[in-house]
């Protein structure tokens, strides 16, 4: 047995075999197939190494029978003998180039040969010393324009070697803003619109894309890169400029003709996969696609669009809502009017995870409910952390509860217009116990349990600790199920179809969990999920009265997870809603 394999070590491998066989020519159709097959496991974050320990690479899409055994041999051998005897005679060199923008196999190949790269280290930079010297242009098929192209695209993949962390979709929205309402001072700039990963609502932004439309692109472009945050300007063209603002954040700004604004907002709005389906549908219809318009492939007549909506409208699609262009099969069910009519924030009626001042939050009970009859909800859960018998003693806890059951009676008598229940979050603790006796727990109205430590113990060991929970008659909800934290903390370790399994035949609630650094479930497992039939729930975690506007940032993961209002609890009416819980079921 091999150790185990990343996605994108896999995919690594595959995209290295497909570069093989273009350059030796293999079928076009086979080629396709294997293009096909690194999308889906890029795109997806299932572990095709778990997949493949069930017995399950053939579920992924576009992996057929040849495939899998490819990567059968490959997780379990570490390598394939076909990949290898492919590649025997390549330069090893070709294979660091692939990807690079502008680069496909076969001038990789070309490069590879002519400046005989055969040590992968030393390739890129070889390949860039000889774009600054401008040997590149005269290599056949080859060109300045190239040439420039590939060198920009190396010094842009050597910055992005120093990674940088990426910035939170929060994070990302208050810039946004910032440049929103300085490029209003300027009557000239017509719209602007930030796009990209930002308007896809990822949950982390590498750097935001502005498009601007405009008849006087000379003022607005000054006016733009007058913008008091920057400190650094990498690019500055007449219509493109790339800036770096204080935080060491990159802006790019495009600057288009309001005529062609909409064509713009769709090319920069991607995601680089949808971008690629939409590409290959619009080719069988007769155009071609690009950031200017849809041009007709046989009279070369350009199409140019003011609006989004009418590029999409021109190809007999209907508008596919920014979140969901992922590549999937959203072209195809908007060219048959079946895309999903996505969950909105106003279909939210009631938020169940909450705290107080009882615990961590800062509000007191009673002004989390007055908060919760603003929002307009039916109903709302307060899930404190639970008190600890350990450091309190059990007689003080039942203490606690029946008080605090009390008050809860009365705050919900005293409010017709809303239900208030109460609830504890109680620990997933390292030994698989939950840190609350069932006696207190049958006193609450729901259950949420959430993993709070060890978080790195091994698959085994958190599968326990999830299947206490999962399997327990009295637990309803399992909060921020991976406890990942962006950019700090990793998702733990958990096969999560085996999970997913589980939750769905002991019927759990699995959360969405809003707080902008958890985002967890994160969008691609509730994707998984709502797949299953898995109910779910988004919960703000709200730790004050403030915070329980981070509700849209959950809405926005439950869209990017597909998820149309029925697929989401918390969408329901009270009594149909409270059915879902053990206690009123
Ligand atoms: P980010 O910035 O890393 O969070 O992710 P994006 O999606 O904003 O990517 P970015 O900023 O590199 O490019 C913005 C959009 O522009 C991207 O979503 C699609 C489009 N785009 C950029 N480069 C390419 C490309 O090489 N091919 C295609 N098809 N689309 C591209
Ligand atoms: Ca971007
Ligand atoms: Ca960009």
């Amino acid at each position: 047995m091999t150790e185990r394999m990343t996605n994108q070590e896999i995919v690594k491998v595959l995209k290295e075999a497909e570069a093989a066989m273009e350059v030796k020519g293999a079928n076009r159709f086979r080629i396709r197939a294997y293009q096909n097959a690194i999308n889906a496991i890029e795109t997806s974050t299932f572990s095709v190494y778990d997949l493949w320990k069930s017995g399950r690479v053939s579920e992924i899409p576009g992996v057929g029978a040849s495939l899998t055994q490819h990567i059968n041999d490959l997780l379990k051998e570490g390598s394939v003998k076909e990949f290898e005897n492919l590649r025997k005679d390549l330069p090893d060199g070709m294979f660091e180039l692939i990807g690079i923008q502008g680069i496909g196999a076969k001038r990789a190949h070309k490069l590879a040969s002519a400046f005989e790269l055969d040590d992968r280290e030393a390739a890129l930079e070889k390949v860039a010393e000889a774009a600054e010297k401008g040997k590149i242009q005269d290599i056949p098929g080859f060109g300045e324009k190239t040439q420039a192209q590939i060198l920009e695209a190396i010094t842009e993949l050597k910055k992005t070697k120093n990674e940088k962390p990426r910035l939170l979709w929060a994070q990302a929205e208050t810039i946004a803003e910032r440049v929103y309402k300085y490029a209003k001072e300027l009557p000239e700039i017509q719209k602007i619109e930030a796009l990209g990963s930002y308007r896809r609502k990822k949950e982390t932004v590498g750097d935001l894309d502005f498009a601007v439309a405009t008849e006087d692109p000379e003022k607005v472009m000054q006016h733009l890169l007058d913008f008091p945050e920057i400190v650094e300007v990498l690019v500055e063209g007449d219509k493109k400029a790339s800036v770096v603002i204080g935080n060491e954040f990159q802006l790019d700004f495009r600057v288009v003709s309001p005529d062609q604004y909409g064509s713009m907002v769709q090319y920069f709005t991607g995601s680089k996969y949808h971008n690629i389906v939409l590409r290959s549908f619009a080719l069988d219809k007769g155009y071609s696609l690009s950031e200017y318009g849809i041009k007709e492939s046989k009279s070369k007549k350009l199409h140019e669009f003011a609006e989004e909506a009418d590029f999409y409208k021109f190809l007999d699609l209907d508008i596919v809502p920014p979140e969901i262009r992922q590549g999937k099969n959203e072209v195809d069910l908007a060219a048959n009017g079946n895309l999903p009519k996505l969950i909105q924030l106003s279909d939210i009626k009631g938020d169940l995870h909450m705290h107080t001042n009882f615990s961590d939050g800062t509000n007191t009970l009673e002004e989390m409910v007055q908060a919760c009859r603003d929002k307009g909800y039916d109903y709302m859960g307060i899930a404190d952390h639970a008190p600890s018998v350990e450091s309190r003693g059990y007689a003080a806890v039942q203490k606690i509860i029946t008080s605090t059951r009390e008050n809860f009676n009365e705050i919900d008598s005293k409010y017709n217009d809303i239900k208030v229940l109460y609830g504890y979050e109680v620990n997933l603790l390292a030994d698989a116990s939950i840190s609350l006796p069932d006696e207190f727990l049958e006193q609450l109205d729901f259950v949420i349990v959430g993993l709070h430590t060890a978080f790195s113990q091994d698959r085994k060991q958190l599968m326990k600790r999830y299947m206490t929970a999962i399997e327990h008659p009295l637990v309803d909800i399992i909060a921020h199920p991976t406890a990942r934290l962006i950019n700090e903390r990793d998702a733990v370790d958990v096969n999560w179809m085996d999970l997913f399994d589980a939750v769905k035949k002991h019927d759990k609630i699995l959360e969405i969990n809003s707080y902008p650094d958890r985002l967890d479930l994160p969008f691609d497992l509730v994707f998984e999920a709502r797949e299953r039939g898995i109910k779910l729930i988004i919960n703000t975690d709200a730790h004050s009265t403030g915070h329980l506007d981070l509700m849209r940032f959950g809405v926005s993961v439950a869209r990017r997870g597909w998820c149309e209002a029925a697929d989401v609890l918390n969408t329901q009416s009270k009594d149909a809603f409270l059915k879902n819980l053990q206690k009123f079921a």
